[in-house]
């Protein structure tokens, strides 16, 4: 594996079915037309876009929610949709370039690149843990929830057997004696997980990640130790003989407001512009990255001015994980 595919498929997912707020699914198209497409191929890359996913043929009739949580068969059809074509690029030795659309679809994100790469690491980049379970989240909303049903933790029992059942590592192939049924194992371990920009955890989100040891570095571990040694402590912990495929999921909303003002939920105290790209610069440096996700670009919301800064800042971090940044 070890070198870099040279190839990268954009995949664009205007889907906001995991939150409330409209506009997030109009991210990708902003993110195209302010010219991703050609940036990518000028950094040397081939660039495969062949339009935007519409998932037309997900049609859900009604989708009252399970308890509190909202749209689980659109999220789940729309997201193992996603799944298949992210693990068709890998399995052809394309780099997949997702751009969002709400944070729900990296259920289908990082379950195409761990199917692919099952040791590989996760780096989650956003100000919040989106490790809520059914029963933790105050909000219903999937995109809050995915890291907790991608590491299989317990509370998702209501929504999991139902409709997440095929978010399972596949391959697997242990089949348990008596009943002859595959045994499930989740996408990803807590050890192969860690965080970066966090500053908006609920409580129970907090207790999730106690208790599963997983680690993070808040915004107050970037004030303390500075980026770089952050993205070293946070490589030193997943990847620590650099040796592993790496998948950066970005939250846009992980960097300061005033750089990303146009995401659905803005928390002030966030990344500076550089901070969020030494992030994906120290990245593409590995020359590790099997799969990136670009998130929560939301178009509709603040004004003209915030939507093209946020739009450019979205294709900028995308650069800089390909390689623009480096000499
Ligand atoms: N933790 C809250 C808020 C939230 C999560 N992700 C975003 N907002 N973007 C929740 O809804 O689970
Ligand atoms: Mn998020
Ligand atoms: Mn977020």
């Amino acid at each position: 594996f070890l070198t870099e595919p040279h190839t990268v498929a954009i995949v664009g997912c205007p889907f906001s079915g995991g939150q409330p707020r409209p506009g997030v699914d109009k991210g990708p198209i902003h993110l195209v037309n302010a010219g991703l497409v050609d940036q990518l191929k000028s950094l040397g890359w081939a660039v495969e876009f062949a339009g935007h996913h519409l998932f037309e043929d997900i049609s859900v009739q009604g989708d009252p929610p399970v308890g509190i949580v909202k749209r689980p068969r659109l999220v789940s059809g729309v997201t193992s949709a996603v799944s298949q074509i992210i693990g068709g690029h890998a399995a052809q030795g394309r780099l997949p370039l997702t751009i969002g659309g709400d944070h729900s679809l990296a259920l289908g994100t990082i379950l195409g690149t761990f199917g692919k790469y099952p040791n590989a690491c996760l780096i989650w980049i956003d100000a919040h843990a989106d490790i809520n379970t059914a029963t933790t989240t105050d909000s219903g909303n999937l995109h809050g929830m995915p890291v907790s049903l991608l590491l299989g933790l317990p509370g998702n029992e209501s929504i999991e057997d139902t409709y997440f059942s095929w978010l399972t590592q596949p391959g697997v192939g242990i089949t348990n004696g008596e009943h002859n049924k595959p045994t499930k194992r989740p996408v990803l371990t807590p050890a192969q997980l860690v965080y970066i920009g966090l500053r908006d955890v609920d409580a129970g989100e907090r207790a999730i990640l106690r208790q599963n040891g997983i680690k993070a570095f808040s915004m107050h571990e970037v004030d303390k130790f500075g980026i770089g040694k952050v993205m070293e402590m946070a490589l030193d912990h997943v990847n620590p003989n650099r040796d592993l495929p790496i998948h950066l999921s970005f939250d846009v909303d992980a960097l300061d407001p005033s750089v990303a003002p146009s995401t659905g939920t803005p928390v002030r105290g966030g990344l500076t512009f550089r901070e969020g790209h030494y992030i994906c610069e120290a990245i593409h440096e590995t020359g590790l990255l099997v799969g990136l996700d670009i998130m929560e670009v939301n178009p509709s919301l603040e004004d003209e001015g915030s939507v093209q800064q946020t739009v450019k800042v979205g294709c900028s971090l995308a650069r800089a994980a390909l390689g623009e940044t480096l000499l």
